[in-house]
Formats: structure tokens, C-alpha cells, sequence
């Protein structure tokens, strides 16, 4: 198949997703082209099916605010004619799943027709998309798409309740190549982080609002009180600088590392022994999908998706959301001794396999050869 694939190509895990998804997809044997505003950030080694095509958005001293999405949508069409693509799957609806009607409708036009799968991530939905500036836009052109997906069924209920769809959206969850994360510790690596053997704590996202980075902090500190414990913070984002401040008023500074937007995680993750994500809502959590496949356990709140991959009491726990003390405890449970440990980390690595690369790619392709 040829396949146009629409993404965020930053660290979000919508982009990273789909640039894995495009990814497995060439390795199958499909032609696959990426469009977007940026090289993803994932897409680093030269693949031989795998086409990146650039969006230009010029701009025009008229223009406040350069119009992405009509350059989107000429570059959709340009690029769906040239490579003569079979289908168009969009990641993110806002403003993907609307470009790539705008794109179907001057191809119609011309008498071809492309297919438009979107798959609906989360803040497309959730808190962006629900937004009165944007929704009317998304609801429609949700609807328009030939075949609409959700990552987790909570964000399928979150959709049918936020707009009136009148599609069917299809569960495929998110996915993880567990080959990929399962990495023997670089030893150098954890001496530099944990110099005595500490326990590694870790937390990786884009520090929005959403993410409650200080609760990550209240729980680290909870838990530096019973036992020596380091802190790997992965990833930058607007609320990092309030989570500096707080360690440094609960005088945690030489505990706590931020390491910054980091390509490889698999390298990271395998020095650490608990992931926290303390998000007040997540679609799914890839971060800690990613977690549990490199064998960390994980503990997170019960918002949104989460329920659907961390299994309370067996790859790690869940709390409410803001409720430090509980997972406080429950980190401590988890990390208390190397037997405990290991059992949480056995089974979180367990678990992460049904994720498998190899069990949800197929599921998308036919969900393409319908469209055929
Ligand atoms: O979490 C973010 O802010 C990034 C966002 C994105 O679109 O890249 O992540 C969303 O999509 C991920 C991949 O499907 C999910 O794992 C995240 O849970 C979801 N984030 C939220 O729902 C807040």
C-alpha cells in the first residue's frame, strides 16, 4: 500500500506514535509518506520505503498568523497526486483530520479518491479539541473521515460524549516495540545518576498543566524521607520550571536530574526502577507503556486511559488524581526491597507485551485493506 501519514513530529506521544506506526508500516513492505512541518522525531535512521515531505508555510508580512492548515492541505493533495497514495491517515484531529478533508475534496474534484483515516489521541479531544474555538471544526470533520480510531475506549466514551459522532470509532491502542526497550542497563550510565546503588525514580512528558509535574516532585520527596532515591526528569515543557522551584524549596536539588527531550528511552529506562505519571488526564499514557515494556513499573493516577495498561497492584499501582500520599505509599511498596522490585518489574515487562508492535500494527493494516 501507498500511505500518507500526518503527524505532530515533536516529542508528543501522538508523533511519536505514528512516525513508530509509519515505521513498522515500511518495514512490512508499504510505501510510506510522511507530511509535516518538521523531520519527526523519531524518524532518524534512513528507512528505504519511508518518504518525509516537508510542509513550506510561507510567510507574508499580511499574515499574523501563517495559515498551517491550508499548507497542510495543498501539500496533502500535492503529495497524494505525485506518489499516487491509497490512503491518508491523520494523527491528531486538530488541524489534521480538517486539512485532510479540505485535500479529499479538491482531489474528488479532480476524480480521485483518497480514503482519510483519523485517529483521535486525546487533547484533540479532551481539552483542545472540546474547546468552542475549534469544535465545531473538529466535530465535523471527525465525522468526514472514512474511518475514525481512538487509542484506549476511554477516549472513544470521551468523544461520543464531548460531540455528536455518527461514525463508529474503533479501539486500536497505542503500541510498543518491546524488542526495542528491552536494554541491559548501562552501568556507567546509572553510576553517574545513582553513585550508591539509590533507587531511580522517573517521570518523562511534556510538562503541561495536565501533567501535575509537582505532585511527581511532593511523591519523590515522600519517598527520599524512608529511602536513598534519585529522580530522572525526561523531557521540557512549560511547567518545568515550577517544578525546579518546589525541588529546591523541599531541598531536593542534588536528588533531582532534568535530562531534557531525550530520543532514546530505551537507554534511559533501563536504569530506572519506578515510573510516576501523575497526569489529572491522559488518553492512554505511552510514556508509560514505554515504561512497563523496559520493565519499570509504573504509578499513576486512574485518570482517563490509564486503567487500561497499569494494572493496580500487579505492574505497579493507581491513585487519584492529586492524591500524593497514596502513591507515595505505594512507590515505597513497590521499591521497598530487590524481591518486591523484581516481581513488579517482571510483571509490568509481562504486561507491555500484549502491547506488542506485533499485535496492533496488523490490526491497522486491516483496517487500510477495507478502505482498498
Ligand atoms: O500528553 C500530551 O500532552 C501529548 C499528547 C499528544 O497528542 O502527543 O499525548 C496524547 O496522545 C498520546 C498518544 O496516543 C497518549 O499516550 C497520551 O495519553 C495523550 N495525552 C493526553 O491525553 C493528555
Amino acid at each position: 500500500m501507498r500511505i500518507g501519514i500526518v503527524c505532530y513530529p515533536t516529542f508528543g506521544g501522538s508523533g511519536v506514535l505514528a512516525t513508530e506506526l509509519g515505521k513498522a508500516l515500511a518495514q512490512e513492505g508499504h510505501m510510506v509518506h510522511f507530511i509535516t512541518y518538521q523531520q519527526p522525531v523519531r524518524l532518524t535512521a534512513f528507512i528505504p520505503n519511508i518518504f518525509y515531505h516537508e510542509v513550506q508555510v510561507p510567510t507574508y508580512p499580511l499574515f499574523d498568523y501563517p495559515p498551517y492548515e491550508t499548507a497542510l492541505a495543498s501539500a496533502m493533495v500535492d503529495v497524494i497526486k505525485n506518489n499516487d497514495l491509497d490512503l491518508l491517515h491523520v494523527h491528531y484531529a486538530i488541524p489534521h483530520a480538517s486539512a485532510a478533508f479540505m485535500a479529499k475534496q479538491i482531489l474528488l474534484k479532480e476524480g480521485k479518491t483518497i480514503p482519510v483515516i483519523t485517529t483521535l489521541h486525546g487533547t484533540d479531544i479532551t481539552l483542545v479539541g472540546k474547546d468552542k474555538t475549534y469544535a465545531p471544526v473538529v466535530a465535523f470533520s471527525i465525522n468526514q473521515s472514512d474511518a475514525i480510531t481512538a487509542v484506549s475506549e476511554n477516549l472513544r466514551d470521551e468523544t461520543y460524549k464531548t460531540f455528536t459522532i455518527e461514525k463508529e470509532i474503533e479501539v486500536i491502542y497505542n503500541f510498543v516495540d518491546v524488542q526495542r526497550f528491552t536494554r541491559k542497563p548501562i552501568d556507567a550510565f546509572k553510576k553517574v545518576i545513582a553513585p550508591n546503588g539509590e533507587r531511580i525514580l522517573m517521570h518523562a512528558s511534556n510538562f503541561r498543566k495536565i501533567k501535575r509535574v509537582q505532585d511527581v516532585v511532593k511523591i519523590f520527596y515522600e519517598v527520599r524521607k524512608k529511602m536513598p532515591a534519585k529522580l530522572l526528569f525526561v523531557g521540557d515543557g512549560p511547567e518545568r520550571q515550577t517544578a525546579e522551584e518546589l525541588s529546591r524549596a523541599l531541598g531536593l536539588e542534588e536528588e533531582m536530574r532534568f535530562v531534557g527531550k531525550q530520543e532514546q528511552m530505551e537507554d534511559i529506562l533501563a536504569i530506572a526502577d519506578l515510573f510516576l505519571l501523575t497526569s489529572e488526564y491522559e488518553s492512554f499514557g505511552l510514556a508509560a507503556l514505554e515504561a512497563m515494556a523496559a520493565g519499570v513499573p509504573v504509578v499513576s493516577t486512574n485518570a482517563g486511559g490509564l486503567k487500561e495498561i497499569n494494572v493496580d497492584g500487579v505492574t505497579g499501582f493507581m491513585g487519584n488524581v492529586g492524591d500524593v500520599a497514596h502513591m507515595s505509599e505505594m512507590a515505597l511498596a513497590i521499591l521497598k526491597d530487590d524481591a518486591t522490585l523484581n516481581g513488579y518489574k517482571e510483571r509490568a515487562a509481562a504486561h507491555a507485551r500484549k502491547f506488542d508492535i506485533s499485535n496492533i500494527v496488523p490490526i491497522y493494516e486491516k483496517l487500510y485493506e477495507r478502505f482498498l
